[in-house]
C-alpha cells in the first residue's frame, strides 16, 4: 500500500488544500501524522478484529472465532454471532459512557450556575421553562435560578435512577415510538444503569443470544440519545444560549500571525466558554500585548470547536484529522485539551515547535503534556491561568506557516428551534413549511451527515455525499467533524444553493439559508431527534420517525460514540448508513443489524463502501419512504362531467343552480 503525504492508495487521501499546504512546508518536514503512521504500519487490519469475532472477554482466550467452523468456536463454546454481538454492544456502551460522563459534567456545571457560582448565568429562560415542563417542575411565580436548580437536580437524578420508570425525556418522543419502546422493554430507566447492565450482560457467560443482547444495546443507546446527550445539549443551551444563525470562519487559515493562537480541543463547553470569557478580560489582553502579540485568538478543534462556533462564532481551525496539522503550522502557542478524540500523537508533534499541549481534565492526562486542572468552581481563575501559560509562549514562536487563502466563510447555528422559525418566519414559527415542502416534493427529504473524520476513506467523503444529496433536493443536516469538513468544502453558506437541485435551490435562495445546516457537536445529534419528532408532530409525514423520508450517515466514523449514535437513531426509527461495521465475521448477526432490526424497531443499519454509493442509497431510501407515504404520486388530471360538477357545487351557498353558474 503506497501512502504519501499527498494521499494513499486504497485508503486515506489528503484532498484538503490547507492540510496539503502545511505538510509541504519545510517546518513540517519532521512532523509525523496519522497518514505517515498508516504508511509505516505496512499491514492491513486483523480480519478477526475487523469482522468483530475476536473475543478477549475472559482469560481462557483471547479467542478468534471463524463463523460456521466448529473447531474455531471460542474455548467456552461462544459462536461468531454471540461474540460479534457482545463486541458491538460493548462499543455502544463505551460510546454512551463517553456522552454520559460528559453530560454529567454539564449538569453539574448547570447546578453550579443555578446556585450563582461561577462566571455563567441562565441565558435562555424560555427554553428553561419548556424543559422544566418535561420534568413536571412548576415555573409560575418562581425565580429563574430556583427553577434551574430544581431542573438541574432532577436531571442529575436521571443518571443514577434505580426504579424502572422511563427517563423523563422519553416523553418528548412521539406516542407511537414510546409505546414501541415500552412493548419491547427497551425504554431506558437510569442513564448509568443501562451502561452498567450492558457491560454485565456482555461479560463472559451471561447474555449469549444476539437478539437479546441488541435489545439492551438499543436501551443503552437510547439512554444516551434521549437521556445523556439530550440533557447535555439542552442544559448547555439554557446556560450558554441556544444557537442562532451566525457567520464565522473555518479551516487552518483562521490562525492569526500577529496574535496568540490557542486551540481548544475536545468536547466540554464549560472549559471552552470560560476560556472565551477570560480571553476578553483586559488583564489577559494586556499580557498578550506585553509579549508582542496584538491579541488572543481562540480557535476550536473537533467538537469543542463546534460548541463555541455555534454559540459565539469563534472560528474552528481543524476537525479531527487536522489536529496534528494545526500544530504543524508552528503558529499555535498552546493546544488546550479536555476529553475525547485527542490523538496521543499531538504531544510528539508539539515537540517540533514551541507549542504546549495543556491537559485540563483529571480523566485525561498525556505523557509530554502540561497538566493544569480546570476547576469548575473557580472557572474564570482557572481559565486565566491556562491562558497565561499559553500567552507566555508567544515570544518563543519561530518559523510558522498559516495558509491564509483557505479560510472559509460559514453560516452556523441551526438548532432545532432555529429550523422552527427559519422557513415559516417568526410569526408562523413551526415545522409546517418544512413538512409542506417535503410533501409537495420541493424538498425530497432530509439527510443527516454526522460523526467523525477518518483516514480510511478519502477525506472529502462528506463533501461528495452532501453534494449528491443537495443536487437531488435533499436538505442536509450536519454535526460534529462532518460539519466542520462540510464547512471547509464551502457548503455551509447560502451561496452553496447553486449546487442544489432547482427546487431546493429556490427555497435556500428565498429563505437565505445554506442547503447544509450545521446543528452542532456530536452530543447535538439529539437535536436531530427533536427535529425529526417535530416533523412527525406537525403532521402529513406519518405518525413515527420511521415514516419520515429521512436518513443519517456517519461515513467516516471513528469513535465508539458514532456507533452509540447510530444505534439510538435506529432504535428511534431512523435508518443509518455507515461505511463499514465490525460485524462482517458473523453472518446471522450482521444480517440482523442490516435487515432484522427493521421488524423490531422500524429501521436498520446499512453499509455502503463508497461516498457516492452512500449518497445514492440515502436517496433511494428517502424515495421509498415517500412512496410509502403516498406523496410521490403525481395528481391525476380529472376531466369533470356535468354530474360531477353538480356534486361539487351541491350545498355550497351561492353556487349551483341558484348561484352564478346557474344564472
Ligand atoms: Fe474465548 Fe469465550 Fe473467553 Fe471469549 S469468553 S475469550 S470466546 S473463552
Ligand atoms: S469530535 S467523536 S471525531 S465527530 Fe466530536 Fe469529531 Fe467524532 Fe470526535
Amino acid at each position: 500500500m503506497a501512502i504519501t503525504r499527498n494521499g494513499c492508495e486504497g485508503c486515506a487521501e489528503i484532498t484538503c488544500a490547507s492540510s496539503k499546504q502545511v505538510l509541504a512546508q519545510d517546518i513540517a518536514k519532521n512532523v509525523r501524522t496519522a497518514y505517515d503512521r498508516m504508511q509505516s504500519r505496512g499491514m492491513s487490519a486483523c480480519l478477526f478484529g475487523s469482522g468483530g469475532t475476536c473475543c478477549r472477554n475472559c482469560n481462557m482466550g483471547p479467542c478468534q472465532i471463524i463463523d460456521g467452523v466448529d473447531e474455531m468456536l471460542g474455548i467456552c463454546g461462544a459462536n461468531a454471532d454471540t461474540v460479534a454481538a457482545r463486541n458491538f454492544a460493548r462499543v455502544v456502551a463505551a460510546g454512551s459512557a463517553a456522552h454520559t460522563d460528559h453530560a454529567r459534567e454539564m449538569v453539574r456545571g448547570f447546578i453550579d450556575t443555578a446556585k450563582g457560582e461561577g462566571p455563567h448565568c441562565i441565558k435562555d429562560v424560555e427554553k428553561l421553562k419548556s424543559l422544566a415542563a418535561v420534568f413536571d417542575i412548576t415555573t409560575e411565580g418562581r425565580e429563574v435560578n430556583e427553577i434551574a436548580l430544581e431542573l438541574g437536580e432532577k436531571a442529575l437524578a436521571e443518571f443514577g435512577k434505580q426504579d424502572s420508570t422511563p427517563l423523563s425525556m422519553l416523553k418528548r418522543a412521539v406516542p407511537k415510538r414510546q409505546a414501541l419502546w415500552n412493548k419491547l422493554g427497551i425504554a431506558p430507566r437510569g442513564i448509568d444503569r443501562e451502561v452498567v447492565e450492558m457491560m454485565h450482560r456482555t461479560h463472559m457467560g451471561v447474555d449469549q443470544e444476539y437478539e437479546n443482547i441488541m435489545l439492551q444495546a438499543s436501551r443503552c443507546a437510547l439512554s444516551d440519545g434521549w437521556g445523556a446527550s439530550m440533557l447535555s445539549t439542552e442544559l448547555t443551551d439554557i446556560m450558554f444560549g441556544t444557537p442562532v444563525p451566525r457567520r464565522a470562519i473555518v479551516d487552518l487559515g483562521v490562525l492569526r500571525a500577529d496574535q496568540v493562537n490557542i486551540t481548544v480541543h475536545g468536547h466540554e463547553p464549560l472549559l471552552a466558554e470560560a476560556l472565551c470569557i477570560a480571553a476578553q478580560e483586559p488583564d489577559m489582553i494586556e499580557l498578550a500585548r506585553k509579549q508582542g502579540a496584538k491579541g488572543i485568538n481562540l480557535a476550536g478543534v473537533c467538537c469543542t470547536g463546534n460548541e463555541i462556533l455555534m454559540r459565539r462564532g469563534i472560528p474552528v481551525a481543524a476537525g479531527f484529522i487536522q489536529q496534528e496539522i494545526a500544530l504543524a503550522t508552528g503558529a499555535v502557542e498552546a493546544m488546550v485539551v479536555d476529553v475525547q478524540c485527542i490523538m496521543p500523537s499531538v504531544t510528539e508533534v508539539a515537540k517540533n515547535f514551541h507549542t504546549d499541549i495543556i491537559t485540563t481534565n483529571y480523566r485525561a492526562k498525556m505523557e509530554g503534556a502540561i497538566h493544569l486542572q480546570f476547576e469548575e468552581h473557580a472557572a474564570l481563575e482557572s481559565a486565566k491561568s491556562i491562558l497565561t501559560h499559553a500567552i507566555k509562549n508567544f515570544k518563543k514562536r519561530r518559523d510558522f506557516f498559516i495558509p491564509q487563502e483557505t479560510k472559509l466563510d460559514v453560516v452556523v447555528g441551526f438548532s432545532h428551534e432555529t429550523i422552527n422559525y427559519m422557513l415559516g418566519g417568526r410569526f408562523r414559527a413551526s415545522y409546517r413549511p418544512l413538512n409542506d415542502n417535503i410533501i409537495n416534493g420541493r424538498i425530497r427529504g432530509v439527510g443527516a451527515i454526522v460523526g467523525c473524520d477518518n483516514f480510511k476513506l478519502t477525506d472529502d467523503a462528506h463533501e461528495i455525499i452532501a453534494r449528491e444529496l443537495i443536487k437531488n433536493n435533499v436538505l442536509v443536516l450536519a454535526t460534529g467533524c462532518a460539519a466542520t469538513s462540510l464547512g471547509r468544502a464551502g457548503l455551509l453558506t447560502p451561496e452553496a444553493a447553486r449546487y442544489c437541485g432547482d427546487t431546493l435551490a429556490e427555497i435556500c435562495e428565498t429563505v437565505g439559508m445554506p442547503p447544509v445546516l450545521h446543528m452542532g457537536s456530536c452530543v447535538d445529534n439529539s437535536r436531530i431527534l427533536i427535529a425529526a419528532t417535530e416533523m412527525v408532530r406537525q403532521g402529513g409525514l406519518g405518525d413515527d420517525i420511521s415514516d419520515l423520508p429521512a436518513i443519517g450517515t456517519a461515513p467516516l466514523w471513528m469513535s465508539e460514540k458514532a456507533v452509540a449514535i447510530g444505534q439510538y437513531f435506529v432504535a428511534s426509527g431512523a435508518q443509518v448508513v455507515f461505511q463499514s461495521l465490525p460485524t462482517t465475521g458473523a453472518k446471522k448477526f450482521n444480517k440482523y443489524l442490516q435487515e432484522g432490526l427493521m421488524g423490531q424497531v422500524g429501521a436498520h443499519w446499512n453499509v455502503a463502501s463508497e461516498p457516492l454509493e452512500i449518497a445514492r442509497l440515502m436517496i433511494e431510501k428517502i424515495e421509498a419512504k415517500r412512496d410509502a407515504l403516498g406523496i410521490n404520486k403525481k395528481k391525476e388530471r380529472v376531466l369533470f362531467d356535468m354530474a360531477m360538477r353538480r356534486d361539487l357545487t351541491a350545498g355550497v351557498p351561492g353556487v349551483g343552480c341558484h348561484g352564478p353558474s346557474g344564472a
